[in-house]
């Protein structure tokens, strides 16, 4: 494809073209050589814009009702006339199956809106490299001109945190329950969270949704706050019903405004930049390293000897890092 090919694409992509954005789309999540390198040649060049997109990541624990609080509030969203991407990471979907159905019955509503784009992520397709895949996407909804992008991931451990390095906001979900304050959440996973949503809330006057209001503010309290310097929010929604929507939006709003106001949104994307070039860097060198000849044979070996108490894991460490980096200036 040449310049003036890649050139009327996005010219394509930024008048609205939906095919166009889908391919788009499809060619980032390609892992194939020549498709990373034309999608690199693309995202290269898109145009940067004046006014930014908000990104969201929305996540949580499976069926703590993301997809249908991503249908809710974007039904919310572009009936104030915003226009509104959605992006579906879903980790567990080769083993699950079926979450493209799911999510396009959830998201049925605003699946018809003109002014929505929702993505589901095919079939594994982010296994493996979800960082990347979906931060190029989210480049791609911002240079088709959506306003607002939704990230929705489902948590399984590491994904609240990956999500929370690629979007300005991070909304984690979670259920009101009995002794544990939120279902399905860990306190440690709540550190990379700006706002958190006590889900499924269809009875605010529910004592349990109350408790875990009550927990769960305590607790936010008792965290470090996030770079932005702004309070973590606690709120109670059901998307079902559409309590708590507006709240949940201004609260958003608010993380948002202080990001704006303290002009704080570059700088954090520029870290989130530093980090991704630094996790790619480590992965890079791993497998360069790993790979060159003799080493694994090397490796096997080391961990042979670990196996027989005849060495430590430090001493393991320490002769295989001589040993690759002697054989590397050889
Ligand atoms: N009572 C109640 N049920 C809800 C609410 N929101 C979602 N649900 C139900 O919860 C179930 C799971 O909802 P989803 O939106 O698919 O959940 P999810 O978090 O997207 O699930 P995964 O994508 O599989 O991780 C569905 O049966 C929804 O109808 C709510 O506010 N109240
Ligand atoms: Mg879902």
């Amino acid at each position: 494809m040449n310049a003036q090919d890649l050139d009327e694409w996005i010219g394509n992509i930024a008048s609205g073209d939906r095919q166009a954005l889908s391919k788009a789309i499809t060619l980032v999540e390609s892992r194939r050589g020549t498709d990373r390198e034309l999608a690199s040649r693309l995202i290269r060049i898109l145009p940067s814009r004046s006014k930014p997109a908000l990104r969201i990541g929305l996540t949580g624990p499976p069926g703590v009702g993301k997809s249908t609080l991503v249908e809710a509030l974007g039904v919310f969203l572009t009936d104030q006339g915003n226009r509104l991407a959605v992006l579906t990471v879903d980790p567990s979907s080769a083993i699950s199956g079926g979450s493209i159905l799911g999510d396009k019955t959830r998201m049925a509503e605003l699946s018809r809106r003109e002014n929505a784009f929702i993505r589901p992520s095919p079939t594994g397709a982010y296994l493996g490299g979800t960082a990347r895949q979906t931060r190029e996407a989210i480049l791609l909804c911002e240079a088709a001109g959506y306003d607002i992008v939704l990230v929705e991931t489902a948590g399984t451990g590491q994904n609240e945190y990956l999500v929370s390095t690629m979007t300005d906001i991070t909304v984690l979900l979670g259920l009101p329950g009995s002794g544990d304050a939120l279902q399905g959440i860990k306190r440690g996973i709540m550190e990379w969270a700006d706002v958190i949503v006590v889900h499924k809330a269809d009875d605010p006057n529910d004592p349990r949704v109350r408790e875990a209001l009550r927990d769960l503010g305590a607790a936010a309290h008792f965290l470090e706050t996030r770079p932005h310097g702004h309070p973590r929010r606690v709120v109670a929604v059901s998307a079902l019903l559409g309590n708590g929507l507006e709240e949940l939006w201004k609260v958003i709003c608010e993380v948002r405004d202080v990001l704006l106001e303290k002009n704080l949104l570059y700088a954090l994307r520029a870290e989130q930049l530093v980090g991704a070039y630094r996790e790619r860097l480590k992965e890079d060198l791993l497998e360069s390293l790993l790979g060159r000849k003799g080493v694994a044979s090397y490796l096997s070996d080391r961990e042979r000897e670990l196996r027989e108490g005849k060495i430590s894991p430090e001493e393991a460490a320490e002769t295989t890092r001589a040993f690759i980096f002697a054989s590397n200036s050889k």
